[in-house]
């Protein structure tokens, strides 16, 4: 038989496919009465090289692509860059390359690598975010989210780096210190745009339970960021004296107001407004107030640092009880951004509060008894009590539970004008500035006289200037010497372009738009949503939160018939690509291409001094563990690599890289190739071969198949085409099966490999004598006549110990399942020389037989 050249039959089928135009996505009249599929994959960031990760990714959005064109859908399935962002400029400053010189050659490096994976890609939509056509319609768009009242400006805080004298994301400031720089961070109010994603806060919310193909663990992170809180937002008004401006009190939310009887103090954020006035006069609070911005902006950070605080000396009076007054404190763990940026304190029933008060030696009042608990002896100590009870301590709400009691406290406040129940969102309006150059302009220009003024649609885009200097820190859109001073498009006297722009989440948060289509409003409503989204969890939140907001502000301001606010009907998270690693003799990280396997040691290939095996881990850089695709494409084919990504673990689970399961897949596609090879000159396939085991094997496990594609279980799809290959090889000397028949099977066996090994497919279609590309072969259609299964695997037993299986005919009789038990090699084995007592037959689940 002849060896399958992967390289030669990969690049012929490519270009074959190319030149047939075949995966072009048919436009809503070119389509005729087949529904539509838009299969998305998230699409990739420029860095230069694609990485096992990217192939895991595509592939599994090219099996559902596949999949569904077989069953005669017309499917988009586009592919793009997200192209804007910090490692372009980076590039530029540590190499003086321009960002978007080293965007536009990484782009074409990796679409050549893209290429070679066989993936049914429709390039002719492929646009970089970074390319002015796109960004030019961002702005737009941005001007009419901002004419809607969806985009407005504010001061808030930022990181500050001092040093790079640039705002930093959370995500740059490491243990309170900018990640270049090193410098400590600072917190600085700048004036910032932002998004009104919290107009949509509750319909995020209740679209979650809309999206019934999202993982469950992505839909419970989307929820509890958006983070809705019933509480309730009341006064406390003070005693002796407010201060200024304070007459009405002070204003807190709670979820708890079933414990304002536990009240022990009441605490204010270090950027509360009356914390600002009172640090005008108190040095203290001012040295506070300066301490705790070191902590920096995100939650995270605020959670970890240890909770402190100080006495602002202030009091106020108990809502339900007017004797008893509480202590006004700062404290560090109070945020600015949430509810209204103070609270009340019940340490009894609040873990920070309870910290807090046993350092501060303030009060502790328990007022929720847990079930059984005795009401005299219960107490708390170094652990607060958040689970359920009854109230006690708490005069009036005595003896309800906490939910009658948070709505009788609710109602008791409501009466007194205190306050009222409200709903709280953790969400943020999202902050879209940045004081970078590789990213969209904001169109918009500042003048003196008039304010703010949109750039005219007409002068759109506003283009990125190409001469820019990386050499002084800071925004080189600000530094550059004409490009932001304009004429104001209102008077006309002297102003200012806004020199900040975009964050990169904006671009890829309405791309799925672009990709059906740059124009035509038909197009895009033909094909979103997307049908099937493929992409990492680390996406869960940000990314896909951002882009169901921007799909629901595009429908009402009118770029989008969508009305359900859904852009990813489908969504699917998949694992990651792992590797083991490795450490040479001196510590230092190894690349598995440095590494041979002696034995069972692991040694250096050069020198064949000793490595040792680390854990397995997601394939990185930093640990060298990372296998170059491009390599084993060279070595092994695109197809086996495909198949081997997809095959050993399930696909939301992460898959361990192995060579030698590299190796094993490569071997397989040799198999596959042996059998069709030898049917190549047998003649065409006949539909109407004799329903023979082969045959009625080959339906139900294209079935199975079918199914299991569907149900994105790969790994379970590509173990049956295992066993298929198997049973056809086995047929090759089966005396009821013909050429006919294996023909048939095969021609269906082709079809279900090609979403998983889409070339070498092809090529055993043509073996077969098909016409046309296996590629655009109808899946399978199963006869459930044929399907149904005639046989049955019983397991054996000898003395209660499994010790082999026979498949029969279920309509076997005892004794003959008997005879064919006992005849059975394994069992004739191991019954060798034993006397059998007694054979005891249960048709349909199991033979067992007593032996001495
Ligand atoms: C009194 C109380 C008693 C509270 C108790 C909790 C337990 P969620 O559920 O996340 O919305 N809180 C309110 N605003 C805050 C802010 N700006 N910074 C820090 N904490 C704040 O949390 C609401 C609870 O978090 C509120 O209910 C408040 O403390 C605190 F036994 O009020 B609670
Ligand atoms: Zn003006």
């Amino acid at each position: 038989p002849s060896r399958y050249d992967p390289q030669a039959a990969e690049a012929h089928w490519r270009q074959a496919w190319k030149e047939a135009d075949l995966f072009r996505a048919k436009s809503p009249s070119e389509a005729g009465d087949k529904p539509k599929c838009y299969v998305l994959e998230m699409f990739p960031y420029p860095s230069g090289r694609i990485h096992m990760g990217h192939v895991r990714n595509y592939a599994m959005g090219d099996v559902v692509a596949r999949h569904k064109r077989a069953h005669g859908y017309n499917v988009l399935h586009p592919m793009g860059w997200d192209a804007f962002g910090l490692p372009a400029e980076n590039a530029a400053i540590e190499r003086g390359i321009h960002p978007g010189d080293w965007t536009y050659k990484n782009i074409a490096a990796m679409r050549a690598q893209f290429d070679k994976l066989g993936l049914t890609l429709d390039w002719s939509r492929e646009f970089a975010t970074c390319d002015e056509a796109y960004y030019g319609e961002q702005q737009r768009i941005f001007l009419k989210l901002l004419e809607a009242g969806l985009i407005y400006r504010k001061a808030s805080k930022v990181n500050w780096d001092p040093i790079d004298n640039t705002v930093l994301a959370n995500e740059q400031v490491i243990d309170g210190k900018g990640w270049r720089s090193g410098a400590p961070v600072e917190q600085r109010e700048l004036t910032q745009w932002f998004f009104k994603i919290t107009d949509y806060a509750e319909e995020l919310l209740s679209g979650i339970s809309t999206l019934t193909n999202w993982p469950e663990k992505v839909r419970t992170m989307q929820a509890n960021w958006i983070g809705r809180s019933e509480g309730l937002q009341m006064r406390f008004l003070f005693e002796g004296g407010a201060p200024d401006g304070f007459d009405e009190g002070i204003e807190i939310f709670t979820t708890r107001p079933d414990t304002l009887f536990g009240a022990s103090f009441v605490a204010l954020s270090p950027d509360h407004p009356l914390t600002l006035q009172l640090a005008t006069n108190d040095s203290r609070i001012e040295s506070f107030r300066k301490d705790a911005a070191r902590i920096g902006t995100s939650e995270e950070a605020i959670e970890k640092a240890e909770k402190v605080g100080i006495d602002t000396g202030l009091r106020v009076a108990h809502p339900f009880d007017p004797a008893v007054t509480l202590p006004v404190w700062v404290a560090n763990f109070v945020l600015m951004g949430y509810g209204t940026g103070a609270i009340f304190a019940c340490p009894a029933h609040d873990q920070r509060d309870l910290d807090f008060a046993r350092k501060y030696d303030l009060p502790v009042r328990p007022v929720v008894l847990p079930p059984e608990a005795d009401a005299t002896s219960f107490d708390v100590d170094s652990e607060a009590y958040v689970g359920p009870g009854t109230i006690f301590n708490s005069d009036f709400l005595n003896g309800l539970s906490i939910e009658d009691a948070k709505s009788e406290a609710t109602k008791r406040i409501e009466s007194m004008g205190r306050g009222h129940g409200t709903v709280n969102y953790r969400l943020r309006d999202w902050g879209v500035s940045r004081q970078r150059y590789w990213g969209c302009p904001i169109p918009v220009i500042h003048c003196g006289d008039c304010g703010i003024i949109p750039v005219p649609e007409a002068e759109l885009p506003v283009v990125l200037p190409k001469d820019v200097s990386f050499d002084k820190p800071g925004n080189p859109l600000a530094h550059h010497p004409s490009w932001k001073h304009v004429a104001c498009p209102k008077c006309g006297k002297k102003a200012e372009r806004e020199t900040d722009t975009l964050d990169t989440f904006v671009d890829s948060s309405w791309y799925y738009a672009r990709f059906a289509s740059p124009e035509n409003r038909e197009e895009r409503d033909y094909w979103l949503p997307v049908d099937q989204y493929v992409g990492g969890v680390e996406h869960a939140v940000l990314h896909l939160l951002y882009s169901r907001f921007i799909a629901r502000a595009l429908r009402d301001v009118g770029e989008l018939d969508l009305p359900s606010g859904e852009p990813f009907s489908g969504l699917f998270t998949q694992g990651m690509v792992t590797h083991e690693t490795y450490k040479g003799p001196d510590g230092k990280w190894v690349e598995p291409s440095e590494v041979e396997k002696r034995g069972e040691a692991f040694v250096l290939a050069g020198t064949g001094e000793p490595v040792t095996v680390g854990p397995i881990e997601k394939m990185s850089k930093s640990k060298k563990n990372v296998v170059d695709p491009d390599e084993i494409i060279a070595t092994f084919g695109a197809d086996t690599a495909r198949w081997f990504v997809l095959s050993d673990s399930p696909p939301e689970r992460d898959v361990e890289w192995t060579q030698s399961g590299a190796e094993g897949a490569a071997r397989f596609v040799q198999r596959v190739w042996t059998i069709f090879d030898r049917l190549c000159e047998a003649g065409p396939a006949d539909e109407t071969a004799n329903a023979t085991p082969l045959v009625k094997y080959s339906h139900r496990t294209a079935a199975a198949i079918d199914k299991a594609i569907l149900e994105f279980r790969f790994n379970a799809a590509i173990a049956a085409c295992h066993d298929w290959v198997n049973t056809l090889k086995k047929a090759e000397s089966a005396a009821e099966e013909t050429i006919a028949t294996r023909k048939l099977s095969a021609r269906m066996l082709a079809v279900c490999l090609t979403p998983f090994m889409p070339h070498l497919a092809e090529e055993c279609w043509i073996a077969l004598g098909e016409k046309g590309f296996v590629s655009d072969a109808a899946w399978p259609m199963s006869d459930p006549a044929l399907m149904e299964e005639t046989t049955v695997t019983l397991p054996i037993q000898v003395n209660g110990k499994r010790r082999g299986e026979i498949t029969i005919e279920k309509s076997a009789a005892k004794d003959e399942i008997e005879r064919i038990a006992l005849a059975s090699p394994d069992i004739e084995n191991f019954l060798d020389g034993k006397v059998i007592k007694k054979v005891i037959v249960v048709p349909g689940r199991i033979v067992n037989i007593v032996a001495a």
